[in-house]
């Protein structure tokens, strides 16, 4: 079987309504550092909202807090795309749950793989690792000046692919599936998704977004600990609430708000709640 690639033309071809913010310009890479890092540079020269960078490798993919992304050649997708919304930076938070309804519903169209969302960033397949999201922020003065959304997606890495380290944490929509995936409908289905959301977000705000993460974020009803910059915590994560934040109830029974953070689940499920995460 040939390997399904990435096809630029396919992709633009694909994104050619007028209509498009997200995707109406799509840069490819054949190889690059990072393609946040590519988009930091371009908004900072003043690309236009809806770019979208996409390399087929990266040599310093990252992650959150300086994390490595791994980001080998030829089977995955890593792209970034550059909004300018007008939001507070104080509520950016919600692009990063946008980004994830925005995968989760993409992935389902393109492979039916059931990913759901571990809070705030993580695409999971039960509680294997598919995905990861990494939003990054200017601001000036009061204002966003740009909002670089990076999605990095394991479309066709085999088990053997991955290091030591990610061999029992991660997973890809080839190895869910048993088959290779098309790179380019993944892509596609993803621009698409987040063009969507990213109208439905500056034209109705953040409601639906926050709604639809409930719905597809695993992370509710599971007993988690949560290290954040503040402090680690454990508890019951009980709900997102209007701003994005995770909702935590702590063993002595009061409940805390979390903006940022990376969350654990403990494997003992709470008495009488299912996670939630399936697609409906
Ligand atoms: C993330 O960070 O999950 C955000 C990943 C964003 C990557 C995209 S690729 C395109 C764009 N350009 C970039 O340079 N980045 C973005 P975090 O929650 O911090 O998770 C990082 C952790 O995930 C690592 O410490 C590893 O444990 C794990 N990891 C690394 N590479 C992985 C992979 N390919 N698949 C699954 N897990 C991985």
């Amino acid at each position: 079987m040939q390997l399904p690639d990435l096809s630029v033309e396919e992709l633009r071809d694909g994104l050619s309504s007028p209509e498009l913010i997200i995707g109406r310009e799509i840069i490819f890479l054949p190889a690059t550092s990072s393609t946040n890092s590519v988009a930091c540079g371009l908004a900072e020269k003043g690309q236009r909202e809806g770019a979208v960078i996409i390399a087929d490798s990266q040599t310093h993919g990252r992650g959150r807090l300086g994390r490595q992304w791994l980001s080998p050649a030829g089977k995955n997708l890593y792209l970034s795309a550059i909004i300018r919304p007008a939001l507070s930076p104080a509520d950016a938070a919600v692009l990063t749950l946008m980004a994830a309804v925005s995968c989760v519903s993409a992935i389902g169209k393109a492979s039916s793989v059931p990913v759901s969302i571990k809070w705030p960033n993580d695409l999971m397949v039960s509680d294997r690792k598919m995905g990861g999201i990494l939003a990054e922020m200017k601001t000036e003065a009061e204002n966003i000046a740009y909002v670089v959304i990076g999605i990095g997606i394991n479309i066709n890495s085999d088990a053997p692919d991955f290091p030591d380290d990610l061999k029992t944490t991660a997973t890809s929509a080839r190895i869910e599936t048993g088959s290779l995936q098309s790179r380019t409908l993944h892509a596609l289905e993803i621009i698409k998704s987040l063009d969507a959301w990213y109208k439905v977000l500056i034209r109705t705000g953040r409601k639906p977004v926050v709604d639809s993460c409930r719905r597809l974020c695993s992370t509710i009803g599971q007993r988690v600990t949560v290290a954040s910059e503040q402090a680690g915590l454990t508890g019951t994560a009980e709900d997102i609430d209007s701003d994005g934040a995770l909702i935590l109830r702590l063993a002595d029974g009061a409940v805390t708000k979390i903006s940022a953070g990376d969350v654990t689940i403990i494997k003992t499920r709470v008495k009488g709640q299912e996670p939630r995460g399936k697609l409906c």
